[in-house]
């Protein structure tokens, strides 16, 4: 049998649930300037692109005026942001990466 009253321990399961984030778009917006190679460099080295799905999406922006480098949580999009628009910054670049609640 088991113990009960003062005492006793109770275990209780709490229930757990799964919660979908908001996820957001990175986009990279066409200019007329930014070499299409720099942004090439950009899709390999922040969003793990191969060259050839690197370069299909810098000729997509480059020929439509925008693409897309990724879907990610919010915190990871805010960063990749960042990280291009510093990246393009320091090389005197008017590269513009945005991002949109997916
Ligand atoms: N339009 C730029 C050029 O002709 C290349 C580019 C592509 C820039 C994608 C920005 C984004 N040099």
């Amino acid at each position: 049998s088991v113990p009960d009253g003062p005492g006793a321990s109770v275990l209780t399961r709490t229930r757990t649930r799964v919660r979908r984030p908001n996820m957001y778009r990175v986009l990279l917006l066409n200019d007329d300037y930014t070499p299409m190679e720099f942004v090439v460099h950009i899709l390999e080295s922040f969003f793990n692109k191969n060259k050839e799905e690197a370069t299909r999406i810098m000729l997509h922006v480059h020929q439509t005026g925008v693409g897309e480098c990724g879907i990610f949580t919010y915190e990871v999009a805010e960063t990749k942001v960042t990280q291009v628009m510093d990246f393009s910054r320091k090389h005197q670049h008017p590269l513009q990466c945005v991002m949109e609640k997916s």
